[in-house]
């Protein structure tokens, strides 16, 4: 199989889902490393014209979106499915994937994570009025989740899901946050983000491990 090119930023939680992807679905890939800061450059904006990371190039196909990512390294690829067929089983692993870019994306990711984690590394100063106003929608996210989650180890069941991989991508910076502590005590999200922690996956793509930076408690 052609080696899939993901460029992006390393450490973001959009560009470590295609990441987890290819890693859980053992294909050939590689991460075409972007500068921090040049997501509105013309030669990015003819790949992504909305200046996001990632996006990837496969044999020729050029993608963005990395939900679309996701779903297309899980169909092109051999191995266990990332996508249950059972359509209930199926409409959590959607429902979660929806949550993520609507609502965790705006307020644990922009609103929390990045602020908290990626501005200090380079140097920006936190937007303390964000943090606050993200407050209130990332409880209401992470108690949906936990609503969803309820007593299956995965989002969608059984088996890990293109769910999982999409909510540990984001999850796990909200935890290393003193908000997301606050907010994630006593969840039982916090078992389930342990469980994907065990995942090599999980291991190999940590913001920490991608930007070469000592590794925190959290995974
Ligand atoms: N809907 C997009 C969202 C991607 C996204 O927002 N990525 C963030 C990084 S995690 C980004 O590009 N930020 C840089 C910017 O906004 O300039 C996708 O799924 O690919």
């Amino acid at each position: 199989m052609p080696t899939i090119v993901i460029h992006g930023i390393p450490g973001s939680p959009y560009v470590r889902m295609p990441l987890l992807a290819c890693e859980e679905k053992g294909v050939p890939y590689r991460l075409a490393a972007m500068e921090f800061g040049k997501t509105k450059t013309p030669e990015h904006l003819a790949r992504q014209p909305f200046g996001r990371i990632p996006y990837m190039e496969h044999d020729g196909f050029w993608l963005y979106e990395a939900q679309a990512m996701i779903r297309y390294i899980d169909q092109v690829s051999d191995g266990p499915s990332l996508t249950p067929a059972a359509p209930k089983a199926q409409a959590r692993m959607n429902q979660v994937m929806n949550i993520i870019d609507w609502y965790v994306m705006p307020s644990i990711s922009m609103g929390i994570g990045f602020n908290r984690i990626v501005k200090p590394i380079f140097g920006m100063p936190v937007d303390e009025a964000v943090v606050a106003a993200a407050g209130p929608l990332a409880e209401v996210c992470v108690a949906a989740l936990e609503d969803i989650l309820a007593d299956k180890p995965y989002f969608a069941g059984d088996q890990v899901s293109l769910a999982d991989l999409m909510a540990v991508s984001h999850l796990d910076l909200l935890v290393q946050t003193p908000e997301g502590a606050k907010i994630m005590a006593g969840s039982p999200l916090l078992a389930w983000l342990d469980r994907m922690a065990e995942r090599p996956s999980v291991q190999k793509t940590t913001m920490h491990k991608m930007m070469n930076l000592p590794e925190t408690a959290a995974a």
